[in-house]
């Protein structure tokens, strides 16, 4: 059976750092909960998606935390991973599906509810809704407000996931809406201590959760 909790989804980027650096910060959030963790590559060869895929496999297996491959099936399948992230621009979700069947984690990127319920409909095992806020790392996306989440919350019963922007700071807008957890990218990545600020995202993540 399938399981995986995403109440604190962490969403690697190598960008700016070497190999070792980006490596130990990985570590490091997963040292301090991180509940999921996604390798989000967007400028490597395919050759190199899988080795530092089967990098960061080693350590997410350590922390028993599964491992979701963003964007490419095929790199999730060569290395083993538990799950893969597919947006509109990916390969279609029912189509993922039928390659991967059904103890594949596959989560997709969703802005509106038709698109979460088409999601929803062709497989998905949860979803990611965003951008709540401006963010700075590298992605092509637009805002998604509050009220749509929450209508996306109520439309679909797989764990939808907030996203963009969001930090130790800015989370009370999430207050009451049916989210099963935030995704954060360079809330960890960049942080002085990223398992410290995990921790700090971990629990504030929880506490979202209990007071809807
Ligand atoms: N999808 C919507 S926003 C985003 C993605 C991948 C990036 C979120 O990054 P950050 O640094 O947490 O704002
Ligand atoms: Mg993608």
């Amino acid at each position: 059976m399938k399981s995986f909790d995403t109440t604190l989804y962490f969403i690697t980027d190598s960008t700016g750092f070497d190999e070792a650096e980006f490596l130990r910060r990985v570590e490091e959030a997963l040292k301090g909960g991180a509940t999921i963790l996604q390798l989000r590559e967007k400028n490597k060869t395919t050759g190199e998606y899988i080795e530092l895929a089967e990098r960061v496999h080693g350590l997410t297996s350590k922390y028993n935390v599964p491992l979701i491959i963003d964007d490419r099936i095929d790199v999730a399948m060569a290395v083993g991973a538990e799950g893969v992230h597919l947006g509109k621009e990916d390969m279609p979700i029912a189509t993922a599906r039928k390659i991967l069947g059904d103890r594949f984690i596959i989560g997709a990127t969703a802005k509106t509810v038709p698109w979460a319920i088409e999601a929803y409909e062709g497989g998905a095992d949860y979803l990611g809704v965003g951008a709540i806020y401006p963010t700075t790392t590298k992605v092509k996306t637009v805002l998604t407000s509050t009220g749509t989440l929450d209508a996306i919350c109520k439309a679909v019963p797989i764990p939808v996931n907030a996203i963009g922007g969001l930090n130790k700071n800015n989370t009370d807008v999430l207050r009451g809406i049916g989210i099963a957890g935030i995704c954060v990218v360079s809330a960890i990545m960049k942080a002085e201590d990223p398992k410290k600020e995990t921790m700090v995202l971990l629990s504030i993540a929880k506490e979202l959760k209990k007071i809807q």
